[in-house]
């Protein structure tokens, strides 16, 4: 208690961190262990199951902040109410230094910790974390030498997917096989459209001229959702497509299914090219 003019007033202070450290021991476990698996983009891939730790980890750090916030104001809702002619301005305030070296410790810790953790988990365990790199990616994926190229292609508005590894088909669905490092690369015949395989955690830029390179390491089977994520025109909505990660198995006969189903078309594709903007043969002059 302390004693102001004769009279024993509450330790607001202590009440409102005691109320705040309650809630915050009640909620971060919730947030990581009910909240967590529920976050996207989920666990299908090495590289979404990353960036799902990531959203865990930012979740549980900013709610007890809300909650301070919540906590002081509620807190002063109620205990500082004052009505009638009770109702006057206080002192001005001068700044705390206490507080404000508190404040300024606590966050500029906090931020360089999680930066120090987002570097580190972005160059040696997602390598790359599902990005676009461009033409020459630094940062290889673990197991990338038995990797799988897939050719991703934009154009108004469509998605086509081309196989030069597996007898170089083209089709419209996207199939990859669990367990392997895939290698997209992803380019645009048009404009610039964004591949955003969303539960792969993968999003890469898709420009015309450019070879955008991102890999992914499927961990479970099952279906994710593409999508366009650069507003490309009228139809950019219809650039919609449910993918599939595969057991191998199911993979190779899904691929052999296809190669035979594009059989007939194959002959007319241009050859296999890192990218296809038309470029001039000659120049005049
Ligand atoms: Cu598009």
């Amino acid at each position: 208690m302390i004693t102001v003019a004769g009279q024993r007033l509450p330790r607001h202070g202590v009440w409102m961190g005691a109320i705040w450290l309650v809630l915050t021991a009640i909620s971060v476990p919730l947030i990581v262990f009910v909240l967590g698996p529920h976050l996207p983009p989920g666990r299908m891939t090495a590289e979404a199951s990353d960036q799902t730790s990531a959203n865990i980890v930012l979740t549980a750090l900013l709610f007890p902040l809300l909650l301070l916030v919540v906590v002081v104001f509620s807190y002063s809702l109620v205990a500082f109410r004052q009505t009638g002619a009770a109702v006057e301005d206080g002192p001005p305030l001068r700044g705390h230094g206490p507080t404000q070296a508190t404040w300024l410790v606590f966050t500029g810790v906090t931020v360089i910790a999680l930066a120090v953790w987002g570097s580190y988990t972005l160059v040696q365990t997602a390598r790359g974390a599902g990005g676009g790199q461009g033409p020459s990616p630094t940062d290889l994926p673990k197991g990338h030498q038995t990797r799988m190229q897939i050719q991703v292609l934009g154009q108004q508005w469509e998605w086509t997917f081309r196989y030069p590894t597996l007898g170089d088909f083209e089709t419209r669905q996207l199939a990859l096989p669990v367990n392997r490092v895939t290698e997209f690369h992803v380019t645009s015949l048009d404009i610039t459209h964004s591949f955003w395989a969303y539960g792969l955690g993968v999003k890469a830029d898709a420009v015309p001229g450019v070879d955008n390179i991102a890999f992914v390491t499927p961990k479970r089977t099952g279906k994710f959702t593409v999508r366009c994520a650069e507003l490309c025109g009228l139809w950019h909505g219809h650039m919609y497509r449910t993918g599939y990660v595969m057991s191998q198995s199911d993979f190779m006969s899904w691929a052999s299914q296809q190669k035979a189903a594009d059989a007939a078309n194959v002959h007319d594709l241009p050859p296999y090219s890192r990218t296809y903007f038309p470029k001039p043969q000659h120049r005049a002059g």
